[in-house]
């Protein structure tokens, strides 16, 4: 029930309310929620409150609105294990998903970019392919990524191939062998444009996902900033217990 007097405010516990009406299974994916004006006749509460509820479990990707229809239970997140080193397409076709990709941007430039030569180990007078595209299952936008990618290594890189599988020519056509990565996860917000891409809020959260990746041997290989869209995804790790 929903509390006046608390100090919890009312939008959040009606947001609880609701998240616990899910969690005993009294609405599932697909179901339509009661409308704003239901809700507020209910618990005689405003609209504007109901809105503020139902709008901070849209972000959390809980529920989802479709114009002149209604708010729905979404469908569970995509769960990626971060346990090895894969790539975009073969994580989504594991899941049965079709990938694929809009193609924002792609360079053959001078790294001139400090941040991107440090890591890639490269001089003013090295070459980097800027790549960013957009990443869909299902033709459901996922994330969007940059990449920054060593050019010695694939000379004759373009854009046709990036339209695909970029780990499936590295290794099928040109023959790399990629050894491992560092990956780092953070919180982040996107501009309106991105949001825009990824067909979410403008104030919507992503997970901001780095990867270092390096060829067998060593050399540092690519460098890869993603937004992830927070509402479709979620990340775990298997821990050993470390004594
Ligand atoms: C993933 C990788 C990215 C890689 C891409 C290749 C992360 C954060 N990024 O998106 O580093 O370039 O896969 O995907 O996991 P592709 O082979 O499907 O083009």
């Amino acid at each position: 029930m929903i509390n006046k007097q608390s100090s919890i405010p009312i939008y959040y516990q009606l947001a609880e309310l609701i998240r616990e009406r899910l969690a005993a299974g009294e609405y599932v994916p697909g179901d339509m929620l009661p409308s704003e004006r239901e809700f507020s006749d209910r618990y005689d509460i405003s609209r504007m409150t109901v809105r503020q509820a139902i709008t901070s479990l849209v972000n959390e990707g809980i529920l989802h609105r479709k114009k002149g229809t209604g708010t729905f239970v979404s469908a569970p997140k995509i769960n990626q294990t971060l346990g090895g080193l894969t790539s975009f397409s073969e994580d989504m076709k594991a899941r049965g998903l079709t990938p694929s990709n809009k193609l924002l941007r792609f360079e053959k430039v001078l790294c001139t970019r400090k941040d991107i030569r440090d890591i890639l180990n490269l001089t003013e007078e090295d070459y980097v392919y800027e790549i960013e595209r957009v990443r869909l299952a299902d033709n459901q936008p996922m994330a969007i990524e940059s990449i920054w990618l060593n050019a010695r290594f694939v000379p004759d890189l373009h854009r046709d191939i990036v339209q695909s599988s970029l780990y499936d020519y590295l290794e099928k056509e040109a023959g790399l062998v990629i050894g491992e990565a560092t990956q780092m996860l953070e919180a982040s917000i996107i501009s309106f444009e991105e949001a825009e891409l990824l067909k979410v809020n403008k104030d919507a959260p992503v997970l901001m996902i780095e990867r270092h990746t390096y060829l067998q041997e060593g050399t540092p290989l690519e460098v890869v900033r993603s937004r992830y869209r927070a509402d479709r995804y979620r990340f775990s790790v298997d821990l050993p217990r470390l004594r």
